[in-house]
């Protein structure tokens, strides 16, 4: 009996380092230590066993069954942690394609806006979403009883301190800080009181612009507002400065192109008069400048201000600016 417990010890160390998969495992488990196995039949065999051997042979048994469990054991755990066989692979598999994000189309319009105007010599600054009345209003020469300034325009904070309706305070808050010559793009986030629609928002992107030195004049505006056209919607549109009024300039023109869709012709785009409106400008207005502390006799500038919903709106053909909020991946990979 002694003899056949040793064997069976030397088997089963001999099997369980054969076993590589879960099936070998299994069958390994059924032939040592299940109830018909070979170990539980040594036991059936104890009752031939002399009385005075039984003790020792039992016990012997017993730690050939605990031996069989633990090595079965150890060889569970090691066969959970080992990485799958390359035979399981399947090298011929696509890869998984990562799914890539894009620029929001309105920062890539601004960001060309940006890099347009940087590359004719003009800076970027930013500043305060939340301004005051003295900055969003009076230094820009609104008069005390313009509609702007009312509740139903503005969206007001707390007594004088409000949402900037405009980034014009930024370029107020440059000279009240600077002494000229300036030359900076200011783009941000602007608040206005207004119905959302396809065309409107309450809450929209804005790009100004604002030069200021001795001696520039309304053909420096309009040299450096073509080039921006040029760069920006194609160098064979043609132009025009129309007449119009701000607050904060004087004379005050908006600029508008020929149609690149239609070339002038006529089309939805531009509601078939051939022409776009791209932005607003002007002179800065001598007030503005006494508000700031530079004498108006000795500099002159020039500003001008686009909508960046507007401008995206009309470069990619899209007729609702509210798509630009709504984050619909259907819309957004488009660009
Ligand atoms: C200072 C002096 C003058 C900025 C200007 C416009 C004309 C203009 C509109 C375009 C569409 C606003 O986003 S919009 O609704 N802007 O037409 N903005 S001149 O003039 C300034 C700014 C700052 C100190």
């Amino acid at each position: 009996m002694q003899n056949q417990i040793a064997q069976l010890r030397e088997e089963i160390e001999r099997e369980i380092a054969a076993v590589t998969n879960q099936q070998q495992l299994e069958e390994f488990r059924i032939k040592f230590l299940s109830r018909k196995g070979l170990i539980a039949s040594l036991f059936d065999n104890l009752r031939n066993v002399p009385g005075v051997d039984k003790p020792i042979v039992g016990k012997q048994l017993n730690e050939l069954r605990q031996r069989a469990q633990s090595v079965l054991d150890e060889k569970i755990l090691q066969l959970k942690s080992k990485p799958k066989s390359a035979e399981h692979l399947d090298l011929t598999l696509p890869g998984r394609r990562k799914f890539r994000g894009t620029k929001h189309p309105l920062m890539q319009t601004l960001d060309e806006i940006k890099s347009i105007f940087v590359g004719m010599g003009f800076g970027i600054a930013d500043g305060p979403e939340i301004e005051d009345d003295w900055h969003n209003f009076s230094a820009l020469n609104f008069a005390p009883d313009h509609p702007a300034r009312d509740m139903q325009d503005t969206f007001f904070v707390k007594g004088d301190i409000l949402l900037r309706t405009h980034t014009s305070p930024v370029q107020i808050r440059i000279m009240e800080n600077n002494k000229p010559p300036i030359r900076t793009i200011m783009p941000g986030r602007v608040y206005r009181n207004e119905a959302v629609s396809s065309r409107s928002l309450c809450n929209f992107y804005q790009v100004e612009g604002l030069a200021v030195d001795k001696g520039i004049t309304f053909s420096e505006l309009k040299g450096t507002l073509l080039s921006f056209a040029r760069q920006f919607y194609g160098k064979d549109i043609k132009y025009r400065f129309r007449p119009s009024f701000f607050p904060f300039t004087e004379p005050s023109a908006e600029m508008d192109i020929t149609c690149f869709i239609c070339k002038g012709k006529g089309c939805r785009m531009c509601k078939q008069s051939g022409w776009l409106e791209i932005l607003g400008c002007g002179m800065v207005d001598p007030n503005v400048f006494t508000s700031v502390g530079y004498d108006p006799e000795q500099y002159t500038g020039y500003a001008f201000g686009m909508g960046i919903e507007r401008t995206a709106a009309l470069l990619y053909g899209v007729d609702d600016i509210r798509l630009f909020y709504e984050n619909d991946v259907r819309f957004l990979r488009q660009f």
